[in-house]
This record gives structure tokens, sequence and C-alpha cells, in this order.
């Protein structure tokens, strides 16, 4: 089939993504730091690394290039959800391979680590590469949820790792994706096999960074896409003068997309998962928080705004995370049980019968909506709750509403409201990357490359300094060892990587909550409009604010 494609993606394809100084003199050596280990549960990780655990920090710098010369074969997978730059990162890889020995070959494991497992893969040349350099999507060898973790699935990936002759397999995902690049390093360690495992961080929720990961990759293409639509519809709000927005975005755990889109468009009320958790806020207090600014902007003559709200916002209310954490005690042995039962009631009064009658939960979860209440019975591989399609937008418009009723049954002034509910979520993924995340992601492959061939296993690649130009971007490794936490997942204690939350602590918190007051009562709408590929730096190249705030620049 003869396709077209858009002026756009064509254009694309002749971008040349900008590298940090060091991987482009194409005389890389590595520069190992000092021994690390992780913030916490330091005796228990190392008990379950012993042969990974404690490796130092590298950064790839310019030298004599005393890395590895010879033909390497090496595998790439792409592992939860999608984030725009993911194809740069195959680029960058496969272009830094080839760039030190012509013979090198590149494989992409099929539809995640399930392709990983079954031996699933398509070797990667020129020719298809080139007709993915700087789109969106992960279509070029698709993604997948699965995890690598029962003992038979490891020793699957090592038989196919040697029966390829692999040197190296690049994991690209989450916090859960580069963890089990962790298990699996110290699996093929421990095991003798020589296959190097490589992690990249990728995802558009922003949550994968600390001291030495600046930012996940996607984050900045899919808050500037967001950010141009909730833009557009603040314009559209005080335009129209009387619908309430109430706006619901992706973010499954923290709280970064909601405050990096408020920073970029000050909507007039944003809610932040982490705030409300430290506040130890009810649902009730919540909708009479969104109520009272709703009252006065009506008070006001304003009968219309735009509300942001994170998807991940039930978990971090805590009477619905002390529930949701019971439930997933309960589900840790008995969800296909409670799957089989054949209606939602007969689910409900199973479940009745199973939370703890004193702990308050079961009632918390009666009173949520059917819908949300089937959801919470789901989880993925990793134990997460789909919060993706928990509908919070529309809870909070019914809870406003019955509030509003009784406001107006006992006699009081009530405002004119009449809501629409957004979500934009998936439509954030697949973006063409912005040029930030064009050449971060290409960055970023480029140098998993360079770990690669210098035989390093178990680190998750990083690229720092961010917010200068590229030229100055300093590209290394971090050993996944040390960003190791020991957290409950499906009711058992596994050790995973720490979610960054946002710090409220930290400067996009500050500004934000420095100036909310006034963006709630007054318009201060900001149009970001849509991500430039063409045209002035400042325009096209700025990194978020999140990032600039953070770290200056
Ligand atoms: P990753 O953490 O795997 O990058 O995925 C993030 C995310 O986009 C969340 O924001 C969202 O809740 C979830 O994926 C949706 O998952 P799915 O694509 O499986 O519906």
């Amino acid at each position: 089939m003869n396709c077209d494609i858009s002026p756009l993606q064509k254009a694309r394809y002749s971008y040349q993504p900008k590298l940090p100084k060091a991987l482009r003199s194409g005389q890389v050596d590595v520069k190992f730091g000092a021994p690390t280990e992780p913030k916490t549960h330091k005796e228990q990780i190392k008990a379950l690394f012993p042969n990974t655990y404690g490796q130092p920090e590298v950064k790839l710098v310019e030298g004599s290039g005393n890395l590895a010369t010879g033909p390497l074969k090496v595998g790439v997978v792409l592992s939860g959800g999608q984030a725009p730059g993911g194809h740069n990162v195959i680029a960058g890889l496969f272009d830094a391979l080839k760039a030190a020995n012509r013979e090198s070959k590149l494989y992409g494991f099929l539809m995640g680590p399930k392709g990983v497992i079954q031996g699933k893969y398509r070797e990667l040349t020129a020719e298809i590469i080139d007709s993915y350099r700087n789109t969106g999507g992960f279509d070029m060898i698709m993604t997948g949820r699965d995890k690598i973790e029962k003992p038979e699935e490891l020793e699957a990936c090592k038989t196919n790792f040697e029966q390829m002759g692999l040197d190296g397999l690049v994991i690209v995902g989450g916090d859960d994706s580069n963890t089990n690049a962790a298990v699996l390093a110290e699996y093929l360690k421990a095991q003798g096999c020589k296959t190097c495992i490589i992690g990249v961080p990728k995802t558009i929720d922003g949550d994968m960074k600390n001291e030495q990961i600046e930012t996940s990759f996607g984050f900045d293409t899919a808050c500037k896409l967001y950010s141009e639509l909730i833009g557009n519809i603040c314009r559209d709000a005080m335009s129209a003068v009387k619908y309430w927005h109430f706006i619901r975005l992706m973010g499954r755990a923290a709280s970064h997309v909601t405050l990096e889109c408020a920073l970029q468009t000050h909507p007039n009320i944003a809610l932040i998962s982490e705030e409300i958790q430290a506040k130890g806020m009810t649902l009730r207090e919540i909708v009479d928080y969104i109520a009272d600014i709703i009252i006065k902007r009506s008070e006001a003559g304003k009968d219309y705004g735009v509300l942001i709200v994170p998807e991940g916002l039930p978990e971090f209310i805590p009477e619905i995370k002390r529930m949701i954490d019971e439930l997933s005690t309960i589900l840790a042995t008995e969800e296909d049980y409670i799957q089989s039962l054949p209606d939602h009631n007969e689910r409900l009064q199973y479940l009745s019968t199973k939370f703890d009658p004193h702990s308050g939960n079961f009632e918390v979860y009666g009173s949520l909506p059917p819908d949300i209440q089937e959801i919470l019975l789901k989880r993925d591989s990793h134990g997460n709750v789909p919060l993706s399609q928990v509908e919070t937008e529309r809870l909070l418009i019914d809870l406003l509403r019955d509030k509003f009723r009784h406001m107006k049954a006992k006699g009081e002034k009530v405002p004119k409201f009449s809501p629409l509910a957004h979500f934009f979520g998936y439509e954030g993924r697949c973006v063409f990357p912005s040029n930030f995340d064009a050449d971060y992601c290409y960055s970023l492959g480029y140098a998993a490359a360079q770990l690669v061939r210098a035989g390093l296993t178990g680190y998750t690649v990083n690229v720092q300094n961010l917010t200068k130009p590229a030229d100055e971007w300093v590209a290394g490794g971090t050993p996944v060892t040390m960003m190791l936490n020991i957290e409950m997942r499906k009711g058992k204690e596994v050790p995973v990587i720490k979610k960054a939350l946002v710090d409220l602590e930290g400067e996009p918190f500050k500004y934000f909550a420095a100036n909310r007051d006034k963006w709630a009562l007054e318009d201060c709408y900001v149009f970001p409009g849509p991500i430039q590929y063409y045209g002035p730096s400042e325009v096209c190249d700025a990194p978020t604010i999140t990032l600039r705030l953070e770290r200056g620049g």
C-alpha cells in the first residue's frame, strides 16, 4: 500500500537532532565516579542485587575514543505507554552503533517486553529507521506493558539473547520498566550471560527523574500539546462566557503534567494531588474549595472558567488511597475470583464481606459511582490502577451539582453552573516530538549505545544540563540500583524505582502557589499555541517551565 505522508512528516525526516559535544566528537570515553547506593532499604536491595549493587555513576566524555569498536549486536524494546520521541531514541542508537562499526546490527523486539520473552524481533535497517526519524508514536516496533519477572521469563530472555549473540539490550520505559531492566541485568550477570542491559527514562508523566535524570522524555511534548489545547479552551471560555470546563490531564500518579500545564496556561483552578495529600483533604473539602472559586467568579459576573485536574488525584485523597490499598491487598489473592463473578452487584456483595468492617473503606468504595468501582477492581501487570479510565472530572462535576442543589434547597444563592468535561491524555502521547524531545531522545539513544560499547549493565542512561544549549549537554549513566526503594505492590514488598512526585518545596510548585489566587479570579490565561518545529529558537527549542524553574536557565 502506498500511503500519503504529510508535508510536516516529510520535512521532519530531514531534521538533524542536536547532540552533546562529547557525543558528536566520535572520540568518547567513559569516566567512572564514586560507587553508589540507594537512599533507603540498602541492605534489602544489596541482598536482591548482589552482582549489580554499588556500581559507580559514569559520564561520557570526549577523550581518546577507547570504547569497543568491534561489530555489536544490540536489541531495543519499547515498554509501557507511548511518549513522543521513542523513535528518535532508536534512531540515535542505530546511528551511534553504525558510526562505531558499520557491521553492527540493531534488532527491535516487537510489542514490548513480551517480544523479548518470546524472541519476536526484526532487524532495524537504515531504510526502516529513516522512515521514522523525528516522528511520534511507538509504531516502529510497538509497545506493551508485560513484565519480565518470573524465573522462566528471565531464563527465556537469556536463551534468546544467547541464540542471537546479543551484546546489549536497551529497554525504553518508565520507572517500572527501568526496574525491570535492573532485575534482568542482575539475572544475566549472575548467569554469566554477556548481554548488557541499559534503560532509557521515558514517560509523559515526568515522574522518572532525580538528581541525575533531569526529566523523562515525552513530558516536554505532551505538556506542550495539552497546554495548546487548554489555552484554546481558556480563550473559548472567555469568549462564550457561559461554560465551566473541567479538564482531566494524564499522569498516572504525580501531578507534574498538570502543574506544567498550569504554569503554561494559568487556568482558574489547578488541583495538585501531592498538595491535597499533604493537607489530608477529603473529597468534600476539594469540592468546597472548587465551589468557593466558582461562587466568587460568579459574584464577579464570570459564570465561566477552566479547571485542570490530574488523573492521579483519586489515589492522593487519603480516604480513597486507604480504600485502594486495602482493595489491592484483597485483589492480590482474589482478583481472578472477583472478576469471575457474573455482575457488578455480586462483586459489590462479595467485597462487602472482604473489607475490614472497622476500616470504613467499604463505605468509601460504595460511595463511588458503579463505573468507577469497576475500574478500581483492575490492575495492570505492575499492580497499577488504570486511572486513565476513571472520569474524575465528571465525578467532581456531579459532586458540585449536588452541592449547589443542596444550597438551593436551603435557600442559598447559587451560581449559574454549566460544566463541560474533557480528558486530554492519549492525544498527547504520539505527537511529533518537540525539538527538545527530538534532540533529547536522539542523544539518549546515542549515549545508550556508548554504554553498551563500554560493556556496562544495569544502568539508566542520562543526559544532563538540559536547560543549556544541546552542545553543552552532558551524557552518562546512573546505576539503576541506586534509584531503587522497596514498596508494596499487589500486596508484596518489591524493589521499584521511586516515583518522583511534585515537590511542594520545589520552585515550580512555589511559583504556582504564589500566583494561583490571582489566576482564580482574574482571567490571566496564557495561550501557548501549537508546538513549533521551525522558527526562532525561543519559540521552538525552549524546555518546559518546570525544567527551567528546577534547574535555572
Ligand atoms: P508510562 O508510565 O508507561 O509511560 O505510561 C504513562 C501513561 O500514559 C499514564 O499517564 C496513563 O495513566 C497510562 O499510561 C495509560 O496507560 P494505557 O496506555 O495502558 O491505557
